[in-house]
């Protein structure tokens, strides 16, 4: 028997106030009076749950462990006596009862034919916070339209009859195998949208041979992802630097020992984007709390994602790659590249590969598609005879949403590419089942794509099937063509059953 300490509901209660603060998560007890102020999203969020069990919102956007390392062990009170806790009876407002409904309306998963289809059902049945976490971008998010545009404006040249009777779009990534040419990008807080968050990706990436790039800020700690892997599950890791290198050692060493087969380190991050539909949102909510601690430090404008990226470390440069060289032998890639002078820059720093990406359009506005700077770092790298190379690889994210966008980065030079969001909505809207629908529908586009270009296999898809001509010349507003637009019919997407 051990001896740990139980605690009453009530004794918890007792200590409600900035002075002397308890909160239950997870049925233990925390004292965490002196960490009020260090809290990354403000101290005002904890107050709320002074004296309760604050579980169901921390949650969400804190890896499970995330409490218990930050407070030294004299904080861990002991375990809360269950049977002393009056479950609050939650009113359901009308907004859930919608929501709630229109879960039970989705259309069947077999109606879900494209990837547009999850991003439209997930918005219906996303709660608020979620989908402005989630669908957000930053300034006036020029960049996430551009990010699905810049595929528009690069069309196929096919070649024909070529005998495509079989066709296989497997490959490999960072010499892994994958089923696809495409690995499942990184997303936070997972839980925001569905109970079993990251989790939901990994069951699904098991059975379909599909490689899943864990983010530093998943819902679901590391370990419980892994630990959920089939033998022989590929990962990547998606590392923010924090600002105490301690704790990213130890993070990433912990990764390489668990078999983590690439490390994706974010560089396009060093302040968080604004995004503002996020902010708007206001995460801590402004009722919140108001007794306890008026006029103390309210982060009200900063939306989920703000208030919890402080720990990122904006001083990252790259005289660090060396350490990171000798904190790990798994590949490292560098997620966020946009230039070709810095790709030219990776390539000599020695890293495995790099990502060119904008972070789905959610750094800087008006950054340039990943598409686009693939033709310009190919080049660039190309005239210093570094490309091609098979030990450097370059992927491409941001605004995939078809089998024929991947195809077109692969034309221009991509090994394969990162699909974030479609993969999140189709878990926030279906679960495992939703992601499992999305391979699918991924594995069905390129088989009928790679057939009409006249590619077998991955290496026959050249640059010559494509014309990226108008790549670069971005479209600027222009009147309507009135007489087509008002006979197009437009394309319609999943229909909800009758509620
Ligand atoms: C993002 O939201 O774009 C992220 O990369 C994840 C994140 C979440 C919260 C804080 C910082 C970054």
């Amino acid at each position: 028997m051990s001896d740990v300490r139980v605690l009453t509901a009530s004794e918890v209660a007792a200590h409600a106030s900035r002075d002397s603060c308890w909160i239950i998560v997870h049925g233990k007890v925390y004292d965490v009076t002196d960490f009020l102020d260090e809290h990354p999203g403000g101290s005002k969020i904890i107050l709320k749950y002074a004296g309760k069990d604050a579980t169901e919102a921390y949650e969400p956007i804190h890896p499970p462990d995330a409490i218990t390392t930050n407070l030294p062990p004299s904080k861990h009170l002991g375990a809360i006596d269950e049977s002393t806790l009056v479950k609050a009876v939650k009113e359901v407002t009308e907004d859930e009862k919608r929501r709630q409904a229109l879960i039970a309306a989705r259309p069947p998963l077999d109606n879900i034919l494209n990837m547009h289809d999850f991003e439209s059902v997930a918005r219906m049945v996303l709660p608020d916070k979620a989908w402005a976490y989630y669908s957000s971008a930053s300034d006036d998010e020029i960049t996430l339209r551009e990010n699905r545009m810049a595929y528009q404006r690069v069309w196929f040249r096919p070649r024909i009859l070529r005998d495509v009777s079989s066709v296989d779009w497997s490959t490999t990534i960072l010499g892994q195998k994958s089923s696809l040419p495409l690995y499942i990008s990184a997303t936070a807080l997972g839980k925001l949208g569905h109970p079993e968050g990251e989790l939901c990706l990994t069951r699904a990436a098991a059975n379909h041979g599909v490689i899943q790039m864990i983010a530093t800020l998943a819902s679901c700690s590391f370990d419980d992802i892994i630990d959920a892997a089939a033998p022989g599950q590929t990962f990547f890791l998606q590392l923010y630097v924090n600002r105490d290198r301690e704790i990213t050692k130890k993070y990433v060493q912990h990764a390489e020992r668990r078999g983590v087969k690439g490390l994706f380190i974010t560089v396009d991050a060093p302040q968080l984007g604004r995004r503002e539909k996020d902010m708007r949102m206001k995460f801590v909510d402004d009722d919140a709390g108001a007794e306890v601690q008026k006029g103390q430090d309210v982060k009200k404008d900063q939306g989920v994602a703000r208030a919890i990226s402080s720990f990122i470390d904006p001083s990252l440069s790259w005289r660090d790659i060396p350490w990171f060289r000798s904190i790990t032998k798994m590949p490292i890639i560098l997620k966020g590249i946009a230039t070709g002078e810095d790709a030219v820059i990776a390539y000599e720093a020695g890293v495995q590969g790099i990502v060119l990406s904008n972070h789905g359009g959610r750094q800087l506005d008006t950054a340039r598609s990943g598409l686009e700077v693939l033709v310009e770092v190919t080049a660039a790298l190309r005239k210093r005879g570094y490309f091609p190379d098979p030990k450097f690889e370059i992927y491409v994210d941001g605004g995939v949403r078809r089998a024929s966008d991947v195809l077109k980065a692969i034309a221009l030079g991509a090994k394969a590419v990162g699909v974030g969001r479609p993969f999140l909505y189709a878990f926030c809207a279906y679960g495992q089942e939703g992601v499992e629908r999305a391979i699918q529908l991924f594995r069905d586009e390129f088989e009928m794509n790679m057939r009409l270009l006249g590619a077998r296999t991955i290496d026959e898809i050249v640059p010559e099937m494509v014309d990226a001509s108008s790549l670069s010349a971005h479209t600027v507003l222009t009147p309507d063509d009135k007489l087509f637009s008002e006979t197009y019919q437009p394309l319609s997407l999943a229909k909800f059953r009758e509620a």
